[in-house]
């Protein structure tokens, strides 16, 4: 029962400033990883530090005790779990806010992983080239991370024989809305900004270049041009990232074709974007031709594969009835235009992103007939987006905290209730244990009468918009404490996070839940000239994600008229209830990580900013409980080896008399033991300590004399 200076949960004194300081101590020698019992704290250097090579690699293997706290021995431990005990499954949890760390941890845990398993097969290496090309496609640059994950992604990972032999991902929700607009200071998706640069020698081939040779501009990527880079190291910094995907693309078996196939329509989407439209004199949108706008439809024809005059149509007027049965043709508003226009690319786009994610599936999945399922272990890597909070959030942040929540609430129920059923275990005397328990704001959001059944409700009604689902919110859920109506504007609300409070604008919620694809816009896709673009708009073309196929296949109807097909908010819903129940199937593994300071600065421990986390995240919690409870609780073994020279009986048992004896004899209060294991308190450690002390100097002193008077 030696204290474990590295784990805050058994330090002999706690309060909060003891802990702030504690970690910061710790931060400013470069030592971020910290233990909270089970959890490992994870603290962002923002700076490279030489504690992942190899030397680390080896040190954090076999459960050695000499291992200081790092995401290798948390992983090294899920591993031994594997290979030792009955878990079929585990699931390492990684949470904090954006920018805190977690995608990082979450490639080093599977490093580690890959590393321990030691068959240097093809599979490891592609599974290790998965995350440069997911990111490049699914991270973006936001005022909060330079990298930030844009959907939340679980990686499985299975082992036969204590080898890994397939790899399955499951994505979360990408932000799609980025693909059009970004807020001032942030990008759009990583890969755009890869493509312009890398494929600048090609520059005729994917249109990229006007009739003079100058590069053109994006309206997508607000005006950003390859010319304009100042810094040098940008673009090679640009270059390098273009290669790497290159090579991950090869490595993971898309094809030559593919890839141009690919790049084609990822630039098509940029064209889509320079299309431009203007209000007629009937408030209708026409179509401004010019001569930026008649290369880009000449690109899109070339790129994306369809008919252009018929896009210019289906962009500015759409059937109302399905399969355009009705003569009738409805004319586009300005902004009815552009916001078909602005669905063509986000839809494209999501879709690249859902059948690149089932193409790596397929290369990295396994023959199931060859392995029995009952031999195959799982160990699942969670990584999702995190908690953000800006000056305008809308309805992307709140699918994100959303998801939060839901984690949160995940690691609450699994650590609290844990402690509470130590405790029945051992035949303890119940200690209060209390925590912010999040249920109620998830039944706010996801009950059956809650905020998302109402959203889903009225985007079924036609004459809905934003301002009425707003004051329908307003009257439903203004007397729960976690709803706040905002006074200053009638489009926004307050939700009363864990992680503080968020405003959030209900601007476009009804759209951006219903995300629709005009139908004539989806007929003309399926039938393109792209190879990809086909496939992905075609029947039957669902991504391997089970959570998908009902939008696949819905969307190809005509989405102004069908009614069974799922929101963006169900089909989020299902997919978390998927996840959680997945996750609560298995031994789970806590990774929380922590920002140190709002700017991305190293050695800024910024002690308000990390104590907010401390708090909001149940980390605080988890250590009051540990200490109005019991912080120690040594094994009868552990204990009496320890303490056997206090008993008062020269003959001692690992059992609970010894200890009661040892505990009672050394006038103790308030300790309990339990059926197995002694639980005491931190004073109570300090106290034999000093008994054992004295009994030790008492012994020195004794056999001094006795070895003076023998001489
Ligand atoms: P996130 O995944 O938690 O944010 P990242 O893992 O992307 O955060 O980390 C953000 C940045 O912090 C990285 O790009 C690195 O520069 C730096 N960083 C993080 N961990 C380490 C580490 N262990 N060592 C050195 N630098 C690190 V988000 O995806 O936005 O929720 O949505
Ligand atoms: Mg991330």
């Amino acid at each position: 029962m030696e204290l474990v200076t590295h784990d805050l949960a058994s330090l002999p004194d706690l309060n909060e400033e003891i802990i702030l300081n504690f970690l910061k101590v710790r931060y400013t020698a470069d030592i971020i990883y910290t233990y909270i019992g089970d959890i490992l704290l994870a603290i962002n250097p923002f700076k490279e530090l030489s504690i992942y090579d190899t030397k680390m690699h080896k040190l954090c293997t076999n459960l050695n005790q000499d291992a200081p706290p790092h995401v290798y021995a948390l992983a090294d431990f899920a591993y031994e779990c594997l290979k030792n005990s009955s878990y079929k499954s585990q699931c390492c949890v990684i949470s904090g806010e954006s920018g805190a760390g977690k995608t990082e941890s979450a490639k080093h845990f599977i490093n580690h992983l890959i590393y321990l398993c030691l068959g240097n097969t093809r599979l490891e290496l592609q599974i290790l080239q998965v995350n440069p090309l997911l990111e490049a496609f699914g991270n973006a640059t936001t005022l909060m991370n330079d990298n930030s994950s844009r959907f939340g992604k679980y990686i499985e990972l299975s082992f036969h024989n204590n080898k890994v032999v397939g790899a399955k991902i499951s994505e979360y929700l990408l932000e799609k809305s980025r693909v059009v607009f970004q807020n001032i200071g942030e990008n759009n998706f990583h890969i755009f900004y890869y493509l312009l640069v890398g494929l600048e020698c090609q520059s005729d081939k994917y249109y990229l270049t006007n009739k003079n040779g100058d590069h053109l501009e994006f309206n997508y990527l607000n005006y950003f041009c390859p010319n304009k880079i100042s810094s040098k190291n940008l673009r090679l910094d640009l270059m390098e990232k273009y290669d790497q995907l290159i090579n991950a693309l090869n490595y993971v078996a898309f094809l030559e074709n593919e890839q141009t196939d690919l790049f084609a329509a990822l630039i098509g989407i940029l064209h889509v974007g320079n299309l431009e439209f203007k209000s007629n004199d009937e408030g209708y949108a026409t179509f401004i031709y010019s001569e930026n706008t008649d290369y880009s439809l000449m690109a899109i024809y070339e790129l994306l594969g369809i008919n252009t005059g018929a896009l210019i149509e289906a962009l500015t007027a759409s059937l109302p009835t399905a399969g355009g049965r009705d003569e009738f043709i409805r004319n586009h508003t300005l902004e009815a235009a552009l916001d078909a226009r602005d669905a063509l690319a986000k839809h494209v786009y999501s879709r690249l992103f859902y059948w690149i994610v089932s193409k790596i599936n397929n290369t990295l999945s396994y023959d199931k007939s060859e392995k029995s399922a009952s031999s195959i272990k799982e160990i699942g890597i969670l990584d999702i987006y995190g908690f953000e909070h800006f000056q305008k959030n809308s309805f992307e942040q709140l699918c994100i905290n959303l998801a939060n929540e839901q984690i949160q609430y995940f690691f609450n129920k699994h650590i609290f209730s844990l402690e509470k059923e130590e405790y029945g275990r051992e035949g303890i005397n119940s200690i209060a244990i209390t925590f912010n328990d999040n249920q109620p704001l998830l039944e706010l959001f996801m009950g059956p009468s809650g905020m998302l059944k109402k959203l889903d409700d009225l985007c079924k009604l036609p004459r809905a918009n934003d301002l009425t689902l707003i004051q329908n919110f307003n009257k439903d859920f203004s007397k729960n404490s976690n709803y706040i109506p905002s006074k200053r504007s009638e489009l926004n609300f307050t939700i009363n996070h864990y992680a503080g409070k968020v405003t959030y604008t209900g601007e476009n919620f009804l759209e951006k839940n219903r995300d629709s694809l005009p139908f004539r816009v989806s007929e003309l896709l399926k039938n393109s000239s792209n190879d990809i673009i086909s496939e992905i708009f075609s029947n039957g073309s669902t991504p391997q994600n089970t959570i998908y196929s009902s939008y696949t296949v819905c969307t190809i109807r005509n989405i102004d008229k069908n009614s069974n097909r799922l929101s963006v908010s169900a089909q989020y819903r299902n997919s978390l209830e998927i996840l959680m129940k997945r996750m609560s199937e298995s031994r789970p593994i806590f990774l929380r990580c922590i920002k140190p300071n709002s700017s991305k600065r190293p050695d800024d421990f910024n002690e308000k900013f990390v104590l907010l986390q401390l708090r909001y995240c149940g980390v605080l919690e988890t250590i009051r409980i540990r200490r109005e409870g019991f912080s120690l609780r040594p094994t009868f073994q552990e204990f009496v080896d320890r303490y056997k020279y206090l008993s008062p009986d020269s003959f001692v048992k690992y059992d609970s008399h010894t200890c009661k004896k040892i505990l009672e004899t050394n006038n103790l209060n308030n300790w309990r033991v339990g059926k197995s294991k002694v639980f005491l308190k931190y004073y109570h450690y300090e106290k034999l300590k000093v008994i054992l002390d004295e009994y030790n100097n008492h012994a020195i002193i004794i056999q001094k004399y006795v070895r003076v008077w023998l001489a």
